[in-house]
């Protein structure tokens, strides 16, 4: 085991922590509401060993696993690598065997054609499986109790493409899956699948389609009756990457596409609409009146990522690169190319990991929370009422705090949208890391609850709740056996 290299200067609360762990009756300030029953989960990069070539994209990093289970008050936490086939080749090997991000070339020559992906990027429940996701590969499913992982998921051997988005959409009326693969055709290619996946984790219909351009496609939007694909140029060029470029580049001389298909439609049906270069990552809620369809989006007038610079050399504004969150509507009634109305719903600077009271996902809704990643400072988050058009903030008193994608959890199945808590991670210092419990429709109040655990642990990125009685639910497999023997093709040593 060689050693890490020292993390740069602003990034140490970011160096990795390399371990796995059970901490039962986590420490409580205040009183853990007793209505939270349930998981919450949050996945993100922590590299096992040291970088094979010097990588500054942390999207390669491997994905690890953390469960927040809510009892009576009572916090217990659990921590466990997501067991790639990658991360096992490579724990075999004890050093890194995979070079940088999406740079096959650069790995050792005999993982060559092997699954590259890190599980690192969302974590969800479906069927009874927690699939940790990245969306180079496909997903892979988790015992949602014991965090053990079962092995490579292919929904029954139904998911015809390579990949898989880490932002799938779950339909909160009809329990189905809503998801999607691109450069589904192979490295770089344009292709697109599109999926519709039953509450039982079957693929029941599947759409293909070309972008305007390959590009690094990262989430969508879906409504009750369409699903809106976002296309924006941070494109990959393969002659760039054989000139040692990194796999994506901003572009700046390239149009944003709006790609608009109905639920359930054919390829012939998807329309595009255009409209001049920005960028956004992530899609807080979508939803459609009738033929107008609108995706609510933090969007920057540049590229946000220093590590995906454009090819030609020039860097990324940080100032420009400050999303705002913004409402794109298209009118599908009309042969009109170009976007119906832009609105800014929110002047709030930097806004990043937008999340609603998901129980409103596809539909017309009132409330959401986003972090603020307004620079190098993170101690801050939001609340958008979009029916008084207000923001409100709440910040931790010490400025290093990091705080993490918000998950809002509801006080019962049937109270109000916004009615319940917001939970979020922060790290907070060398030796302190936090979960911050708050009333979600009052955050600047600050939280009603934090659990404190007494080392840091490092940021990490998306989360999601899974009541109790969601875990509990066994998985109903589309091919009769348990998912536990069935999928695990490649179930190598157990943490
Ligand atoms: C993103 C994150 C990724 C990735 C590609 O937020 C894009 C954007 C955590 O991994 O692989
Ligand atoms: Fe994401």
């Amino acid at each position: 085991m060689s050693v890490f290299p020292k993390p740069p200067p602003g990034r140490e609360l970011h160096a990795p922590n390399r371990f796995e762990m059970l901490l039962e009756d986590v420490e409580v300030e205040g009183d853990v509401p007793v209505e939270l029953n349930g998981t919450f989960y949050q996945v993100g990069p922590d590299r096992k060993y040291p970088p094979r070539v010097p990588d500054p994209v942390p999207f390669s990093d491997d994905g690890v696993v953390q469960a927040f289970r809510f009892d009576r008050g009572r916090v217990d936490f659990s921590r466990r690598y997501v067991q790639t086939p990658r991360i096992k080749r490579e724990r075999e090997a004890g050093e890194a065997l995979y070079g940088g991000y999406r740079l096959p070339h650069t790995d050792h020559p005999s993982v060559a054609d092997t699954n590259r992906g890190v599980a690192n990027t969302n974590v969800l429940v479906h069927n009874g499986r927690l699939l940790a996701l990245k969306e180079d590969s496909p997903p892979i499913a988790m015992d949602p109790v014991t965090l053990d992982t079962l092995g490579e998921w292919d929904f029954g051997g139904s998911l015809s493409g390579p990949g898989f988005t880490a932002h799938p959409k779950k339909d909160p009326e009809t329990g189905q899956m809503i998801a999607f693969g691109f450069g589904a055709k192979g490295f770089m290619t344009k292709d697109v699948v599109y999926y519709e996946i039953s509450p039982e984790g079957k693929i029941t219909h599947e759409v293909w389609f070309t972008a305007p351009y390959y590009s690094e496609m990262h989430d969508f939007g879906v409504t009750r009756d369409y699903v809106v694909f976002p296309i924006f140029p941070l494109i990959g060029d393969p002659e760039q990457v054989k000139a040692g470029k990194q796999h994506f580049g901003w572009d700046r001389s390239e149009q944003v596409y709006l790609g608009v298909l109905p639920r359930g439609g054919s390829a012939e049906d998807l329309r595009w609409f255009k409209a001049p270069n920005q960028f956004a990552s992530h899609v807080m809620n979508a939803f459609n009146v009738g033929p107008l369809v609108s995706i609510d989006l933090p969007v920057a007038a540049d590229g946000v990522f220093p590590w995906f610079p454009p090819y030609d050399g020039s860097g990324i504004d940080p100032v420009a690169a400050r999303g705002r969150l913004t409402r794109w509507t298209v009118d599908m009634s009309k042969k009109d190319e170009d976007f119906a109305e832009v609105k800014i719903l929110s002047d709030y600077p930097g806004a990043e990991f937008p999340r609603t009271d998901d129980r409103l996902q596809m539909s017309e809704y009132r409330h959401g929370w986003m972090l603020s990643l307004d620079g190098p400072v993170r101690n801050e988050f939001a609340h958008v009422d979009l029916h008084k058009g207000t923001t409100t903030t709440w910040a931790a008193d010490d400025p290093r705090t990091i705080l993490q994608e918000p998950c809002f959890v509801p006080l019962s199945g049937n109270s109000a949208e916004a009615e319940g808590f917001l939970l979020q991670t922060a790290t907070v210092s060398d030796g302190r890391s936090e979960v911050l419990i708050f009333d979600a429709r009052t955050i600047g109040d600050g939280p009603l609850a934090r659990l404190t655990l007494p080392l840091r642990l490092k940021p990490l990125y998306h989360t999601s709740w899974s009541d109790a009685e969601e875990i509990a639910r066994p998985s109903a497999d589309p091919l009769g056996g348990p998912a536990a023997t069935e999928t695990a093709t490649d179930a190598g040593p157990k943490g």
